[in-house]
């Protein structure tokens, strides 16, 4: 029971993440460009391995996840108002590069879906 509630929680939580990230993404436009153009370019790569079966699903799913846990961490950097400083910028980008790199070895690995 109380392992339900925490992940209900926990689930609950990252919605209300991704509902600040996915309001301030609208509300900085292009002030934010490069951390939320990288987000969505890796997120353009992450379909593309899909569609090629460069990825299989379980590849697909983790990338998924880690972009996931970028989003929320960025919405919890904004969570002040929108502005990120540049240690939470930073912070972002290397998390970007590690999620990058993930997406590379992932599609050039020998696992693929066909
Ligand atoms: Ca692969």
């Amino acid at each position: 029971m109380i392992t339900t509630w925490k992940k209900l929680t926990t689930a609950a939580f990252v919605c209300a993440a991704l509902a600040v990230a996915a309001t301030s993404t609208q509300a900085q436009g292009k002030r934010s460009g490069s951390i939320n153009g990288r987000e969505h370019r890796q997120q353009e790569r992450i379909r593309q391995g899909e569609r090629s079966g460069e990825l299989t699903r379980r590849e697909a799913g983790r990338l998924e996840a880690e972009q996931a846990k970028v989003r929320v961490d960025e919405a919890y950097a904004r969570r002040s108002g929108g502005e990120l400083t540049p240690e939470e910028r930073a912070r972002l980008e290397r998390e970007l590069n590690k999620s990058s790199k993930d997406i590379y070895q992932q599609k050039h690995d020998k696992q693929t879906r066909n």
